[in-house]
């Protein structure tokens, strides 16, 4: 392993094709044109470290294992030249992280809640996400496994507040979402112009899994959202692709403005409520989204998001938030600044 101060490339990682944020840093690596080196959860080489979080993907980088896509995204630009993925321009880099945030944060309910909530999908992937690993598995091996890891699952439901009251909230959002893209995709390559940021990437690595591996989910962007589907697999590798430039800030496409408005919509009540619970000390987030009742436990790690989204916002030079502010306008997003 390398063991240096600096980053040293093929960067080493452990991961697993089911992980959305998996799917989200292998494109990054490729977009960047970034060596890489991809172990599968478990296969990494003997006495690797294990992160105090043990999530995937986790990255071994001087000797130590650094899990969180967000960060990572922001150190490999501002680390290894060439080809960054965060915008030059501070507003659309601002807005690149509202739809990164919305996609790890928000996206991956959905991801969540399909995938376990739903009998059919959970049955589906307690057997497709082992057979994900590279040792074969002979039948009541699979059968085994499946059972367990579809019961630990279905168990967290409730960390990603996927419940019966939240359900309808969660799929809905998700429909909107898919028709947001395929009108923003008719007109844009990606969220902020011709060239993919870490929002792209965010919202790629939930989607491989809604729209292409999970069945209720893939067969609603199958009858409609078929740029999308696209769309993601196209970003899974854009090693070729030159950046193009991207939009102005000044003057916020529609269909951008629609997808703004619907990540706002679903998400930003949330992350205000959630952060006022963890201040408060108490256990679980009640609150409305979308007018609609939402009850999850408090999740500590979205009270930080926010806290990260305010100090970028506050860090803005005026005349770009002056811009942020007339792109955000109206979208829910503007609650929170
Ligand atoms: N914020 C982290 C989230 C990573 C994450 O939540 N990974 C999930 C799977 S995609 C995980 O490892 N869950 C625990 C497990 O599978 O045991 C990131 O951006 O990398």
């Amino acid at each position: 392993m390398v063991n240096v101060m600096t980053l040293e490339t093929p960067l080493e990682l452990s991961g697993a094709p089911g992980s959305p944020y998996t799917r989200k840093m292998l494109a990054v690596l490729r977009y960047r044109r970034i060596p890489y080196r991809l172990y599968y959860r478990g296969r990494e080489p003997a006495g690797y470290p294990t992160a105090q979080v043990p999530l995937l993907p986790t990255f071994f980088i001087a000797g130590e294992a650094v899990t969180d896509s967000t960060p990572l995204i922001r150190r490999f630009d501002a680390e290894i030249p060439g080809r960054p993925v965060r915008p030059a321009d501070p507003a659309l880099a601002f807005l690149d992280s509202l739809i990164e945030d919305y996609a790890d944060e928000w996206l991956t309910k959905c991801m969540f809640h399909y995938r376990w909530a739903h009998p059919a999908d959970a049955a589906f992937a307690g057997r497709l996400l082992p057979s994900w690993g590279p040792a074969p598995l002979d039948e009541p091996t699979l059968a085994g496994v499946a059972a367990m890891i579809s019961q630990r699952q279905i168990g967290r439901l409730a960390y990603v507040g996927s419940n019966p009251t939240t359900g309808p909230v969660i799929e809905d959002s998700y429909v909107r979402l898919l028709e947001a893209l395929e009108a923003h995709l008719a007109v844009l390559p990606f969220m902020l112009g011709a060239a993919p940021g870490a929002g792209d990437f965010g919202l790629f690595g939930q989607l491989t899994q809604l729209a292409g591996v999970d069945p209720t989910p893939t067969a609603i962007a199958q009858a409609r959202a078929q740029r999308t589907m696209g769309w993601i697999g196209m970003v899974e590798d854009l090693s070729g692709l030159e950046p193009g430039p991207m939009i102005d800030p000044g003057a916020v496409p529609a269909t951008l403005k629609a997808l703004l408005s619907e990540m706002g919509r679903a998400y930003a009540p949330l992350l205000v409520a959630n952060a006022e619970a963890v201040a408060a000390g108490a256990k679980m987030v009640e609150t409305q989204v979308d007018g609609r009742a939402w009850v999850q436990n408090a999740f500590p790690y979205q009270a930080k998001c926010l806290t990260w989204l305010r100090g970028e916002y506050a860090a803005l030079p005026a005349a770009a938030r002056t811009q942020v502010d007339a792109a955000i306008a109206t979208t829910g997003w503007d609650a929170l600044f």
